[in-house]
């Protein structure tokens, strides 16, 4: 299959993901892996380190956070760091290789007074020569415009689930506020980095929305993040049947088809899975992963395991300079 013959839809509609989800296990990997060698052709693994710059304390309420304040996770809330402090972090990712920096802090929404330190944050990582990438709740009009001008690449903002579901999770905010701040990143000139979590008692049918959901944003966001949930002990969905790695792949694979130009990262969850079950959402056409000990708050397999998985599965880690196939 050529890469003009992958083009991105923004019409797919629910029948047609849900079908790609019904297919035998080989018969979407084939799909998925027919898109890989015409958009992906290198086939690596990109790396993104995470930092959380403003830990706990947040006013929302979604069910699957460690530091939201309506639940009792025992985690320390902690103020936003030191501009120096992000920076030396930054640079530890660099040098283990990652070339995107993510700072995520816990708001409900970014505050203008904490605007400039937040820029000068995004100037100083870009200046190290990563990619940046920020998650700091949501944006007023204006806000994206000054963090754009900072230089910053991509902001990580998700829709967690499918419509429907939206509000068992969280009720102190809509899917049409997560859209609205979508849509004033991208206006900006801002990549979006956009996804969802897996394993939070949805079913078949709210991934398949989720998806859904994400293949409507024109064009696609130019990251997909697909998280395993992290089971969090003192929050409403801490005690969820986690997500099994075939499903997880399966969502991967379809996200993989639908979205052929995006990044695909397997994103939170690694810490829990097995070897092989990452081996198979990575055979499912994910090409990103989180690097580094630490997600926001919660443990990620180390730097070593790591070289390890990709040493047992034979890929190489992705220049910042890998890019999708674009269409003829
Ligand atoms: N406060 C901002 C927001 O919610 O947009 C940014 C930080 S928030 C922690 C970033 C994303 O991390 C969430 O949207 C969610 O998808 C993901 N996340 C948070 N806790 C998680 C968990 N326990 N397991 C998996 N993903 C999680
Ligand atoms: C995303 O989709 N996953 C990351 C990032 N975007 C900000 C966060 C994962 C958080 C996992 C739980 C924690 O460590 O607190
Ligand atoms: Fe706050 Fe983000 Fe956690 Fe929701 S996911 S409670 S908005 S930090």
């Amino acid at each position: 299959m050529t890469a003009a013959a992958i083009a991105p839809r923004p019409d797919w509609t629910r029948e047609e993901i849900a079908a790609l989800f019904e297919l035998p296990l080989p018969d979407l990997m084939l799909r998925a892996l027919k898109v890989r060698e015409a958009k992906w052709p290198e086939g690596r693994i990109q790396k993104s380190q995470l930092l959380s710059i403003k830990t706990g304390g947040c006013p929302e309420d979604c069910g699957y956070c460690s530091q939201s304040a309506h639940f009792k996770t025992g985690l320390a809330a902690s103020k936003l760091m030191e501009v120096d402090a992000v920076l030396a972090e930054a640079r530890q990712a660099k040098a283990n290789g990652a070339d995107r920096f993510c700072m995520g802090a816990a708001w409900r929404s970014l505050k203008d007074r904490d605007l400039p330190k937040v820029c000068e944050m995004i100037s100083a990582v870009k200046a190290e020569g990563l990619e940046t990438c920020v998650t700091l709740g949501m944006l007023e009009e204006g806000q994206a415009e000054k963090l754009k001008d900072a230089g910053l690449d991509y902001y990580n903002h998700n829709l967690d689930t499918s419509r429907e579901y939206y509000g068992k999770v969280t009720s102190t905010r809509t899917y049409e506020d997560r859209i609205e701040t979508l849509d004033r990143a991208r206006k900006a000139g801002v990549s979006l980095c956009c996804g969802g979590i897996l394993g939070m008692g949805e079913s078949r049918a709210d991934r398949v929305g989720l998806i859904h959901e994400l293949s409507m944003i024109t064009p696609h966001p130019e990251s997909v993040t697909i998280n395993a949930l992290v089971p969090i002990a003192g929050t409403p969905l801490g005690k969820s049947e986690p997500i099994t790695a075939v499903e997880l792949a399966r969502a991967i694979a379809v996200a993989r088809i639908v979205m052929p130009a995006s990044w695909v990262r397997l994103s939170a969850g690694r810490e829990n899975m097995t070897e092989e079950g990452q081996a198979l959402c990575l055979a499912a056409g994910a090409n990103s992963i989180f690097v580094g000990a630490r997600l926001l708050t919660t443990a990620n397999p180390e730097a070593n395991e790591d070289e390890q998985l990709l040493d047992t599965l034979g890929l190489e880690w992705g220049p910042r300079s890998d890019k999708p196939v674009v269409n003829a």
